[in-house]
């Protein structure tokens, strides 16, 4: 199971997977950060597309075809804001990634690259989202694996170092 986990350091819309996954906001109309990008990317259609489905709840997940991307879809979540972990972030957080991974599933994906979902502007501690993310994707994996590749796209460096120690031992 571990060979197939991947992490890698970048721009998540480079990737030619099937899916990647939007770190979005509850309008799922477009934003700063990987959202911004991705949209950038994806070109006006994306966005078109994201205004007939009219929102997302934080922990759950909407998807999209990728339009100018590289991967064929687009998997919006919309992780929590950091307001001090006693507002049920963390399961937020893990309803993110379960959310977005029972998407992949239905969609037949093979190959899935997940952004460090909350910890830029949402500001969710990046050591404890490293570790949600890690946990949560590996107990999924443990239970239905149709997935040949799942990655982690990590652009800023002090969540790639995170995410290097994290997935070492
Ligand atoms: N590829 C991969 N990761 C990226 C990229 C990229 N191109 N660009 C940034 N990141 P953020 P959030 C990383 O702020 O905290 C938006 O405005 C970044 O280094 O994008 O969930 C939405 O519309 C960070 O580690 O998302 C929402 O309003 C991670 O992506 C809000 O931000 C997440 O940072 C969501 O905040």
């Amino acid at each position: 199971m571990h060979n197939m986990i991947e992490i890698i350091q970048g721009d998540i819309t480079k990737l030619e997977v099937d899916a990647i996954v939007n770190a979005a906001n509850n309008s799922l109309l477009g934003g700063g950060g990987v959202d911004g990008a991705i949209h950038r990317v994806a070109g006006i259609e994306l966005l078109e597309e994201c205004k007939l489905l009219y929102g997302c709840n934080t922990g759950e997940a909407k998807i999209t075809n990728g339009y100018n991307l590289a991967a064929k879809h687009v998997i919006h979540t919309v992780g929590p804001i950091w307001k001090g972990g006693l507002d049920n972030e963390q399961i937020l957080l893990e309803n993110c990634y379960i959310n977005s991974m029972r998407l992949a599933f239905e969609n037949n994906c093979k190959s899935i690259a997940f952004p460090a979902i909350s910890t830029g502007v949402y500001r969710f501690p990046k050591e404890q989202a490293a570790d949600i993310a890690k946990h949560t994707i590996q107990n999924i994996l443990k239970e239905k694996n149709s997935l040949e590749k799942v990655i982690f796209a990590i652009f800023d460096l002090e969540n790639y170092d995170i995410y290097s120690h994290l997935f070492k031992g």
